[in-house]
Formats: structure tokens, sequence, C-alpha cells
């Protein structure tokens, strides 16, 4: 801490900064599109090796985005150990398993919620199968995100669903091992329209509470209301050390998967600010900082680069918050005194202060123009023909 003014010194911050992990998220790298087309782009990986080679190649550049998350099975492999040994080879490990129980035919009435026993069978056996990926990888994390819910009023029991919801993370919590987590994320509507068996923290909080202490919540970014104070979420998650992690991406309407802090960057600054004081930052809280920024019309790899730059750039000014002041004008009531304190950090250019951190770890303090540069995405367009689509439609 800086003696006089309470604000942390710039050897902390510096320390915060470079110590930071994101994941990046596998799909992110192949083709995707929107619900009406998929748009494909030159040199995108064709296989799951490859959407590793790329997110090795955003680490690379940025140094703080050291692991990978797959999705099953749009990644699939025949051996995930040789996986995360190629992973290793290429500066990055697999983190954490997506298990996608959303794209086949069987699904169209849910997965682990479907009325049809058959059907929930099928979905949780995909999630155990996931279990042993992870034991393969040493991964930590199974996601799940359900795209499960109903369309129309009456057509399926609201709390019957709620049961078998129940009853398939009861069996895939029984199953993961003792230094494995589930998270689970919610989401306030789609692909269903009239109710969600996910739909916000409060559900996701309570099926956590009812499994035990390795079922954490996943806040994505993307997946609420307009209007909805998320940091307040991430305020309540963290005081009941249930937040598992994030997803994160920009929104402008839904579950945009833009790239994060390109819509509302004060709003990434206001959690990461709860992150910060809630002592989440460092890797050991166990928070996983993770992206699902998925889009079709930047080039993949440049826009991962900025979604963790833009990460970086919230975080750094959450680091920056004068603490002391800001707690001083809280109790005093001075409301004008707390927000300015808040708002002088957000409004601090901390773009040098970043830079110079990357310097610091060997890295060119511009990742976009370094990338520019390297020609690896010319290679990459000339190297690989016919890359895999990723996302919705796979
Ligand atoms: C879906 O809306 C969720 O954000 C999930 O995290 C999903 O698995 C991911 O976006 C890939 O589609
Ligand atoms: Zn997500
Ligand atoms: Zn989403």
């Amino acid at each position: 801490m800086d003696t006089k003014t309470g604000a942390p010194g710039a050897g902390a911050v510096a320390r915060a900064l470079a110590g930071q992990r994101i994941e990046l998220p596998s799909w992110a790298f192949g083709n995707s599109g929107t619900r009406f087309k998929v748009f494909a782009q030159r040199g995108v990986p064709r296989t799951p090796h490859e959407k590793v080679a790329d997110a090795a190649t955003v680490h690379r550049f940025t140094g703080v985005a050291p692991s990978v998350a797959l999705h099953i099975p749009w990644d699939e492999v025949s051996d995930y150990a040789e996986l995360g040994k190629f992973a290793q080879d290429q500066g990055v490990s697999i983190g954490t398993i997506n298990a996608n129980v959303f794209q086949d035919d069987a699904y169209v009435l849910g997965s682990v919620c479907s009325p049809d026993p058959a059907v929930r069978r099928k979905a949780v056996d995909h999630l155990l199968r996931c279990v042993d990926i992870m034991d393969a990888t040493g991964s930590r994390d199974l996601k799940l995100w359900f795209a499960d819910g109903t369309n129309y009023p009456g057509q399926d029991s609201i709390r019957a669903r709620q049961d078998r919801l129940a009853e398939a993370l009861r069996e895939t919590y029984a199953r993961i091992g003792p230094n494995q987590r589930i998270l689970l994320e919610y989401k306030l509507f789609e692909p269903a329209f009239y109710t969600t068996d996910v739909p916000d923290w409060g559900t996701a909080y309570a099926h956590c509470l009812e499994l035990g202490e390795r079922a954490q919540v996943v806040v994505d970014t993307g997946h609420h209301a307009p209007g909805t104070n998320i940091e307040f979420i991430v305020a309540v998650l963290l005081r009941a050390g249930r937040l598992g992690g994030f997803d994160f991406n920009s929104r402008f309407y839904a579950d945009d998967d833009l790239m994060v802090g390109s819509a509302d960057p004060f709003q990434l600054f206001r959690i990461m600010v709860e992150v910060v004081q809630g002592g989440a930052l460092a890797v050991e809280s166990g928070v996983a900082f993770m992206l699902d920024q998925c889009h079709n019309i930047e080039p993949k790899i440049p826009g991962q680069i900025r979604s963790v730059m833009n990460v970086q750039e919230a975080t750094a000014k959450a680091l920056l918050v004068d603490r002391d002041a800001l707690t001083a004008a809280q109790l005093a009531g001075d409301v004008l005194g707390a927000n300015a304190v808040l708002m002088d950090a957000y409004n601090t250019d901390v773009r040098p202060l970043v830079a110079s951190v990357r310097e610091d770890m060997g890295l060119d303090p511009d990742p976009m123009a370094a990338y520019a540069r390297s020609g690896y995405g010319e290679r990459i367009v000339a190297e690989r023909v016919g890359g895999e689509q990723a996302g919705w439609g796979a």
C-alpha cells in the first residue's frame, strides 16, 4: 500500500496484473455465426489441436491466458491425454471442460430436464464422460450450461423439471473427484422462451447449495436482463463462497458474445472492483476468469487478444481504487466523495501501466501490433484449408 494515499503501490498492482489468469474458449477460434448464418473465415482451425495452437498464440502475446477450455463433443479427440500433452508443448494447458448437451436431435425438449427418461440418461452419461475427460486432461472444472426450458405454458411441469435437474446434478456431483468442481451457468432465456430451467443466479445457487461446496455458480456477463446489476450478484456470490467463475463477454441485447468490455467497459470495471475487493483476483481464490466471446465479424485471434486486454485494463483500474479513501468516504456518508474515488480510478488511463507490466514479463507492450507483425495470421490462412465450425449449428 502507498502509505500516503491508501492506494495500492505500483509494484503491488503490477504483480497482481502479471499474476492474472484468463482462460480462452476453444470455440472462439472456429467459424461462428448467428442463428441465420455461419460465416466462414480463412485460416480457422480444422482440429482441436489447431484451436489449442491458436489459443497458445493468444497466450504468447498476452502472457496471461495460459489455459484453453474445451467443449465436448465439439472438441472430440481419441486421446485427451495426448491433447493435454500437445497443449503443454504449446505453452498452455487444457482448462475447463464444457459439456455440450444441446446439439443432438434427442434434446429438442431438453437434456437433463427432458420429460423422456432415456434422453435424461443420455445427457447424464455425457456429463459423466466429460468427467472422464477431465481426469485425462487434469482439468479442475466441469462447466454446465443447459439449453433446457419450455416455450409454452403447460408444456411441461416446472417443478418436475427442477427435480430432474437436481437428480442429474446429484449423479454428476457424486462422480467428480475431490479436486474437481461443477460450475453451473445460468441464463435468462434462449433457446427456450417461456421457462428456462436455470434462468438466474438464485436457481443456480440453490442447486449448488444442495450439491455441496464443490458446486459453484458461473456468471456469464451476457446472460442477464438489461439493467441487471451484475456486480451485485458477484458480491453476493463471493460473500457466500459460491462464485466459481465468469464467462466474460459483452452484450447490447441478449447473449451477444461480443468482445468483453466493448459494449460497457464501465460495467466490467464495476465487476472487477467487486472481484478485487472480494479478494477473488488471485488464482488461489478459485474464481475462474474465462472468456465466452465468440463472434463472427472480427478475426478470431486478435479478437481474443483484445478481450484479454480489456479484462486487464478493467482489472488495473479496479486495482487502482484508493480503498482507504473509499471506505472513509462511505463511512462518513460522503456520497459524492465515495463516487469520486471510484470514478478517479475508472478515468485513469491504465494503458501505459499494463504495457509496462507486459514489458516486465518480456512481452511486446502492444500485443495487437505484435500479433499483426508476427505473420501467424497469414501462415494459418496459407496452411489451413476448410476450417471447422464452432458454436451454434456445429
Ligand atoms: C450459452 O449461452 C453459454 O454461454 C455457454 O457457456 C455455452 O456453452 C457457450 O457459449 C458455447 O456455446
Ligand atoms: Zn457462457
Ligand atoms: Zn451464453
